[in-house]
């Protein structure tokens, strides 16, 4: 019998496990452009552009493959409006009930395959390097879920920079050299452009004519959208910014959208790169002297570390988890995460290249724009669906640990043991923001104070009972406690005034 193999817009992957699984001589593959999927979040027109161009260049390389592809685009004559719809439209089509699905990386999605009055056979997503079975089993009894104790099974289990059962050069974690501030110019051109063809044009003006009024600016649109094209980004990037990732991959300059970060996650993401092939080249490097050691290994720590363990916790949480707000915040996110019109040259500077690129790189996410939600306490699920939206690499199995977890500490600390909060220092250290800011990083308080230095101890204050016990926020308190209280009257009076004016 015929079957449907189902292919999502972040399953790119010719050896993805349906894929695996079809026949190209009897089954048909099924790829849709939806508005469901297209609109579940207000997504940057860049996000669309290049999910759809990928999947069009992807169904091409299919057919070329030979496969037959039942590709239904956002703008046919006959259009569907959600991926059940797609599948049940080709069933019907194809006089067939039985379908092959890989599990889409969304609870939303796994929930709306298994009611469909198809029989859909749903396979595990293995281009992953742990298995949900096997996070769980290394989460299991576990007080702590620590990242970094997940991490080392994954290079062992992987053999990455592992010379027989040790680590390269001795030790697991090279951080304590990197994290360097920025430096006075950035010596990487940033990520491959590339020229969109006559395939991407057509997305393009489609996207331009049906989501041109979302937040984000659709060109110049520089994007890979071939697996091809994105091995170029690989190389380039290992060749030319790999060698000072390391050294500064936490800092932030103006202007400086890119720096030494790789701009691959949308292309992993979608499955046109596979996280292994990305290490080793990467490893390769290393092992002949092209990169140090600390940015070798910071890079692979972030993919087969960080970005496992999010997919774990992701799952392993369940559907709920983007709900989760222990610390019961609940303003609303200000309209400057949109407009960018803040005398905060951070958060301008951050919100800015977000609509230009649909690119800010972690620190931005976690200490600009993530450490402001929190400090000011913003819904979390607002701050939630404000990334899902605005990141061209954004999928909910990878952004809602990242946000719900790290940057918001809504899970109450299943992914970080302590908030992610700081004031302005940080920000000043790491970065040249604040020279040319409406506020003042070293004005702690009255006339043009640096919201992040009173919202902080506003922070600390209003959840004293929660932190004032966890050994690595006692400093905090303790500082916080010195302070006269006249002093710490007036900061909270004034944090509280500032956040009066966020609505
Ligand atoms: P690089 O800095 O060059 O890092 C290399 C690779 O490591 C990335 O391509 C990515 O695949 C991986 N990586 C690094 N950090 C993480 C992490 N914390 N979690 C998972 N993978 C990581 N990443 C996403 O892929 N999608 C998201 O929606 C997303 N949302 C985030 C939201 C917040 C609040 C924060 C703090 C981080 C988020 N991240 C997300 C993680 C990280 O910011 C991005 O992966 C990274 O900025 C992508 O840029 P890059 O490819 O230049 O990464
Ligand atoms: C992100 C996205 C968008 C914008 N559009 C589509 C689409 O039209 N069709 C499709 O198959 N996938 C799309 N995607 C990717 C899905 O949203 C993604 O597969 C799920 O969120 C699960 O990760
Ligand atoms: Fe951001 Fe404060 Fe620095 Fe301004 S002074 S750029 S608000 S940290």
């Amino acid at each position: 019998m015929v079957r449907l193999i189902l292919v999502l817009g972040d399953q790119l992957t010719d050896t993805v496990a349906a894929l695996r699984e079809g026949d190209p001589a009897t089954d048909i593959v099924v790829m849709a452009e939806v508005s469901e999927e297209a609109g579940y979040v207000p997504h940057h027109p860049k996000k669309i552009a290049f999910c759809f161009a990928a999947m069009r260049h992807f169904a091409d390389e299919l057919r070329g493959a030979g496969w037959q592809v039942d590709y239904t685009a956002l703008d046919a004559d006959a259009p569907v409006a959600s991926i059940a719809e797609a599948l049940i439209a080709a069933s019907e089509r194809h006089g067939t009930t039985e379908a092959v699905a890989t599990r889409p990386g969304e609870w939303r999605l796994i929930a709306a395959l298994d009611e469909l009055p198809l029989s859909v056979t749903v396979l595990e997503d293995d281009r992953f390097v742990a298995s949900h079975a096997e996070f769980d089993a290394w989460a299991e009894g576990r007080k702590e879920l620590r990242m970094e104790w997940f991490y080392r099974e994954m290079r062992r289990k992987t053999g990455l920079l592992m010379d027989g059962d040790k680590p390269v050069e001795g030790k697991w974690n090279f951080d304590h050299d990197n994290r360097k501030p920025a430096p006075g110019e950035v010596d990487f051109s940033g990520p491959m452009r590339f020229t969109p063809d006559d395939i991407t044009e057509a997305v393009l003006s489609l996207v331009a004519d049906r989501f041109g009024e979302n937040f984000g600016e659709l060109q110049p649109f520089w994007f890979a959208v071939t697996r091809a094209e994105a091995r170029r980004a690989l190389a380039h990037f290992i060749k030319g910014g790999l060698p000072k990732f390391g050294d500064y991959q936490d800092a932030m300059l103006v202007d400086e959208r890119f720096l030494w970060h790789s701009i691959l996650s949308m292309y992993l993401n979608a499955g046109l790169l596979d996280p292994i092939e990305i290490c080793e080249a990467a490893e390769a490097a290393y092992r002949e002297g092209h990169a140090p050691i600390n940015a070798v290994e910071g890079f692979i720590r972030q993919i087969i570390g960080w970005r496992e363990y999010m997919r774990g916790i992701y799952f392993r949480e369940g559907p709920d988890y983007v709900r989760r707000n222990v610390l019961g915040h609940d303003r609303k996110l200000p309209d400057f995460f949109w407009t960018g019109e803040t005398g905060m040259r951070c958060i301008s500077q951050a919100v800015a290249q977000t609509r230009d690129e649909a690119y800010a790189h972690h620190i931005q996410r976690l200490m600009v724009t993530g450490n402001f939600a929190l400090l000011a306490g913003i819904d979390p699920f607002e701050v939630h669906e404000w990334y899902l939206a605005v990141y061209a690499d954004a999928y909910e199995w990878v952004e809602a640990p990242n946000v719900i977890g790290m940057s918001q500490f809504a899970d109450g600390g299943i992914v970080g043991s302590k908030p992610y909060v700081s004031s302005g220092n940080y920000i000043d250290r790491m970065s040249n923001y604040c020279g040319e800011c409406a506020y003042s990083v070293k004005t702690k308080l009255g006339e043009g104070a640096c919201p992040f230095n009173l919202l902080y101890w506003h922070f600390l204050n209003r959840h004293r009972d929660r932190f004032a016990k966890n050994p690595r926020m006692a400093n905090m308190y303790r500082t916080w406690d010195r302070m006269d209280e006249g002093r710490r009257a007036q900061i909270l009076e004034e944090a509280s005034a500032y956040l009066d004016t966020l609505g």
